[in-house]
């Protein structure tokens, strides 16, 4: 590489690996200085050069051993500097701002009965698991939207969807998703008609060429569905229904271990909900 490049590349680095990776580099060229001077003067090598010699030689070695594990961890190296990036995706009026309020314990968004309230993504970092999550709270996706402003907001909410590590998707438990293309952040604004218009304002800065390909990127993400206002699930005459997860594990739309039922309004099924999200951001898995 290039000066520049490692210039560049150090930039971007958060200041914990930045630190560590000059150290190795200079502990390398330290050693390296050593072996070359121990080279010209090689005639006259006497004890205190062979083990000077044998010291800058193990110096390497241990190096070595630490470049070895921190290549081995994984990238949990990035999680920690970034946190793992959570969106919260879903139709107008699941509950999703109410959910970002409940994990944030406090009004981070705003909430409201009105479908298409939230438009802009609204994030908060919190720690989950012991580790720094960035969560996103997004505008609802819809199909018949006919609002720019609404659009603009699905096309961030797609876009937040292709940066997540995690997906989070928030449905109304009396109107579960149907099909995959419901858990589909680029399927839905793809659907959106006249996006060109919404693309048009620059937010995301382009034609609708660059917002199309931005958000086909996506996937690959791992996904948990919520099933939020059980509260509202008609109680059956001896007060049990049939539990509203039962369609969608039918469907097989997602893993049982992926699938909560809560209400955000009793917290029934939140502390549940909070403890397997705190396991997962820890190992978030790649389908
Ligand atoms: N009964 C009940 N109402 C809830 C629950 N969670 C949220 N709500 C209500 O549902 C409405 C919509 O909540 P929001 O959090 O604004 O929904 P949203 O998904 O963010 O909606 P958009 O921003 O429009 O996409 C509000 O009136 C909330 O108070 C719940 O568990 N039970
Ligand atoms: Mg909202």
């Amino acid at each position: 590489d290039t000066d520049e490049q490692r210039r560049q590349a150090l930039q971007q680095m958060g200041g914990a690996q930045k630190r560590q990776y000059e150290a190795w580099r200079e502990q390398l060229l330290g050693s390296l200085a050593y072996t070359e001077a121990l080279i010209d003067f090689g005639e006259d090598a006497d004890d205190v050069t062979t083990a000077a010699l044998r010291h800058a030689v193990e110096q390497v070695g241990d190096l070595r051993g630490q470049m070895r594990r921190r290549l081995a961890d994984g990238g949990r190296g990035e999680v920690v500097r970034e946190g793992v990036r959570v969106a919260i995706l879903g139709p107008p009026n699941a509950g999703k701002s109410t959910l970002l309020n409940e994990l944030a314990q406090r009004p981070a968004a705003i909430v409201s009965p009105s479908a298409g309230t939230t438009r802009d993504v609204v994030q908060v970092t919190l720690e989950l698991g012991g580790l720094p999550v960035l969560l996103s709270d997004t505008a609802g996706l819809r199909r018949d939207s006919d609002d720019p402003i609404e659009m603009q907001g699905m096309l961030r909410a797609a876009s937040e969807a292709n940066q997540a590590q995690l997906e989070l998707w928030v449905f109304d438990a009396r109107a579960p998703p149907e099909a995959s293309s419901d858990l589909d952040a680029a399927a839905a604004v793809a659907m959106i008609e006249g996006s060109d218009e919404a693309l048009g304002d620059g937010g995301s800065g382009g034609s609708r060429a660059d917002g199309a390909a931005s958000v086909a990127e996506g996937g690959g993400a791992d996904r948990l569905l919520v099933l939020n206002k059980v509260d509202l699930i008609e109680r059956g005459p001896e007060g049990v229904s049939a539990p509203p997860t039962a369609a969608v594990l039918a469907s097989g739309l997602v893993p049982p271990e992926r699938l909560f039922a809560l209400s955000c309004a009793t917290g029934e099924g939140v502390p549940g909900f909070l403890a397997a999200l705190g396991k997962l951001v820890q190992a978030p898995q790649r389908p």
